[in-house]
């Protein structure tokens, strides 16, 4: 096992992967921009070593800054977290070039799993099912319009390059096509340097399930089973849970999208944890949509529900060790739900929100589990993603990991910064969401409802602009330099 690990990311995770190396007995070393200087994984890491100013172009997206801080330290691996340099097939072979394990799966893995339709071959010739669709970027007009014509309008434009819903254009009739072809193209080509796109059926309002699989260097593989992650906004997940509610009423489901991701996941020749992607529609049919070949922010879920330690078993597999558990080893007890906790404002389209954590009490108990990157007088930095913490619950039946939710969130304290903490309360009553019916429709729908009631609110709204005229005066107007520049984040946002 290695003596000592550089942790090449920030935040949360960071602290994640820190806790991880001192089970472990081994030595971290945490990374930090300006920003970041006294970062709760900074605090807590055995070493630190400075990478550079805030922006993440010249500190955690750093190749070299990171190889040189890992060699200066004498670290013998680096772990990527999510996010960065994660998914970087460059920045693997540079770790590697330098004699230095990278936590993660083989960087051709990275590399061929990184293009849609690269991945989209993968699977097809894995026997996996996609979603029915082309398997080459589009080149010419015409023979997009048969295509789709043979799919069936809606039809679904996406970037080979794509990601996160850019470049992602949904066609309902033939007369559409070629402007759709444009737009999707030239998105695609500033997002990604890459305009193709190619074609896809259209699956109506899908559930988002992934499977997280675990494989050695020796090649032993097997899955540790689903995650739902259907309640997602802009592309940007809120909700996560394992098991899916739609396990409960069909467990053979699990079983047979977990053979179809292995299958995947063995063409490509892949080792260490990674996720396959699936979309699964009304009829519980699914369909392989990509690969994420690296640990995921939702990855509590699965270690609540199966005991495992996810980031343990990556230490151990990139140490060249074997995966010591056997497919029929992997058990699933009880429910877990996550909540991602964001300094934004739920009752202002989602902006950041500014400034320094004033006060903060956390939750704990039984089946609680916190995974934060924040404490109390931390100033969250505007330069990257406002993700505060992951407040999840374990009990028993999702039932009840969903009263833990509402007791664990009613715990939680964070002054000073507005955050989403009581968005999640609302979901947490909401009907469909506890009956299960999700989809990544889901908020939207939500949001229509309470959209619906908003009327009924009117009394409640004034009696709290009362109780904010009459505080007002002794209130100081916010004014410090770093709230003016999240404010212009937040108008920029608006503003797109
Ligand atoms: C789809 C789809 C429906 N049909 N593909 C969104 C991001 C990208 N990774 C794939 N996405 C989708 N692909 C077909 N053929 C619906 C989505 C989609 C979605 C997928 C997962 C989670 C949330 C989503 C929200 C909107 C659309």
């Amino acid at each position: 096992m290695f003596r000592k690990v550089l942790v090449a990311n920030r935040g949360e995770i960071a602290v994640r992967i820190v806790r991880a190396l001192r089970e472990a007995g081994i030595a971290s070393i945490a990374v930090y921009s300006d920003a970041d200087r006294a970062s709760l994984a900074v605090l807590m890491a055995d070493e630190a070593a400075y990478l550079g100013p805030a922006p993440a172009s010249e500190s955690y997206l750093r190749i070299d800054k990171i190889i040189d801080a890992a060699q200066r330290h004498e670290a013998e691996a680096i772990h990527p977290g999510y996010g960065f340099l994660s998914e970087n097939a460059e920045f693997a072979e540079a770790c590697e070039a330098a004699g230095i394990v990278f936590i993660g799966p083989p960087a051709a893995a990275i590399r061929q799993m990184g293009s849609k339709t690269a991945a989209r071959k993968i699977a097809i010739a894995a026997g996996a099912p996609v979603v029915p669709g082309t398997e080459s970027a589009i080149d010419d007009l015409e023979t997009a319009k048969a295509t789709a014509r043979k799919l069936g309008y809606p039809v679904l434009l996406k970037a080979s390059a794509g990601g996160g819903g850019k470049g992602m254009r949904r066609v309902d009739r033939e007369a559409d096509l070629e402007a759709a072809i444009r737009d999707a193209s030239s998105e695609a080509l500033r997002a990604f340097q890459n305009g193709e796109v190619y074609l896809e059926k259209l699956v109506l309002e899908p559930r988002h399930i992934e499977i997280q699989i675990l494989g050695d260097r020796h090649g032993h593989m097997i899955h540790v089973g689903e995650r739902e992650c259907s309640i997602q906004r802009r592309h940007q997940k809120v909700i996560e849970e394992c098991p899916s509610p739609v396990m409960a009423e069909h467990p053979e489901l699990r079983q047979r999208m977990g053979e179809a991701a292995l299958r995947i996941a063995r063409a490509a020749n892949y080792y260490n944890a990674g996720t396959m992607e699936f979309l699964v529609d009304r009829d519980r049919n699914f369909y392989f949509l990509e690969m994420n070949t690296r640990l995921q922010v939702e990855h509590p879920v699965t270690e609540l529900v199966t005991g495992l330690d996810l980031v343990q078993w990556q230490l151990r597999i990139a140490a060249g060790e074997a995966l010591t558990l056997r497919q029929e080893d992997v058990r699933w007890s009880g429910s877990a739900i996550e909540c991602r906790i964001y300094a934004e404002d739920p009752d202002n389209q989602f902006m950041p929100s500014p400034g320094q954590i004033t006060r903060l009490s956390e939750p704990a108990g039984p089946g609680v589990r916190l995974d934060s990157g924040v404490y109390e007088g931390w100033t969250v930095p505007l330069d990257y993603d406002p993700l505060l913490a992951k407040l999840a619950a374990w009990a028993p039946s999702r039932e009840f990991a969903i009263e833990r939710m509402k007791r664990a969130l009613a715990e939680y304290t964070i002054a000073g910064i507005r955050t989403n903490r009581a968005f999640f309360g609302e979901i947490m009553d909401d009907a469909d969401f506890r009956a299960g019916r999700l989809s990544t429709a889901f908020l939207d729908e939500f949001f229509a409802r309470r959209q619906a009631h908003e009327p009924a609110l009117a009394a409640e709204a004034v009696a709290a602009l009362a109780a904010v005229l009459t505080q007002r005066k002794s209130n100081k107007a916010p004014s410090s330099a770093a709230t003016s520049q999240w404010l212009q984040t937040g108008r920029e946002t608006l503003l797109r």
